[in-house]
This record gives C-alpha cells, sequence and structure tokens, in this order.
C-alpha cells in the first residue's frame, strides 16, 4: 500500500513538473511578425532576459531597430555607429534588412519601454516593454 502512495505521489510530482515546462515555453515564443502593415504585435511585453524574434512574413526587406531613427541610440549601448563592428550582435539594431521569410532575434536584458522602428521604412513603428 505504501509503495503505491509513493508511486502516485511520485506522478503528481512528475504531471507538475511537466506543466511547469508548457509555461516556460510559451513564455519564451516572444514573435513579433513583419507585414506590408507593420509590427504585429505592435506592443509587446516580456519579462527582462527575454528574447524577442521578428519573423519577416512580408515580400519585401525589413530593419527592426531601436528609436530614434536614423542614430538608434534609445536602448542602452545601442547605436548604428556600432554595425559591422564586433558589438554588433549586442545592440538593439538587426543592422541590415531581415530578408523576407527570414527573422532576426535580439535579448532584452534592460528594463523599460523600448520603442522601434523599421530603419528601411521608418513609418513602421512598435514598442517592446520589458519588466
Ligand atoms: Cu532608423
Amino acid at each position: 500500500m505504501k509503495k503505491i502512495l509513493f508511486i502516485l505521489a511520485l506522478l503528481a510530482i512528475l504531471l507538475i513538473a511537466g506543466c511547469g515546462k508548457k509555461v516556460d515555453t510559451t513564455v519564451q515564443g516572444n514573435t513579433i511578425e513583419i507585414t506590408d502593415k507593420g509590427f504585429s504585435p505592435k506592443e509587446l511585453k516580456i519579462k527582462q532576459g527575454d528574447k524577442v524574434t521578428w519573423m519577416n512574413k512580408d515580400s519585401l526587406g525589413h530593419w527592426p531597430a531601436s528609436a530614434m531613427h536614423p542614430t538608434h541610440e534609445k536602448y542602452p549601448g545601442s547605436s548604428i555607429k556600432k554595425c559591422g563592428t564586433s558589438e554588433e550582435s549586442s545592440i538593439f539594431d538587426a543592422c541590415k534588412n531581415v530578408e523576407a521569410g527570414s527573422s532576426w532575434s535580439f535579448t532584452f536584458n534592460e528594463k523599460g519601454t523600448w520603442a522601434y522602428h523599421d530603419h528601411s521604412n521608418p513609418t513602421l513603428f512598435g514598442k517592446v516593454v520589458v519588466e
């Protein structure tokens, strides 16, 4: 009898652990789609340290980059001047067009409300809120 209870308790623990893992996966799935109408969702809320992926579903290239156009210096440490340098991978700037069907990712380690735009079409805007 004790053995059965032990097995049941173990199963319950595994079930709870399994559910916890599922929640984690959804939190990490922070994807923003880019179409000819712009960024969707326009505003995305994430946690500090989360990675955001921009998926280009348009037929044209788009270039996500931190506000403000054209310097891209709003996000701490970011600047269009760092494109093409060793610091390129650590700044909130794709530094080039994300071509049709491609994606680009950035991990937000700074809390705040970070506005961005499409450097190739600066009339398209979005916002990432890092809590
Ligand atoms: Cu720009």
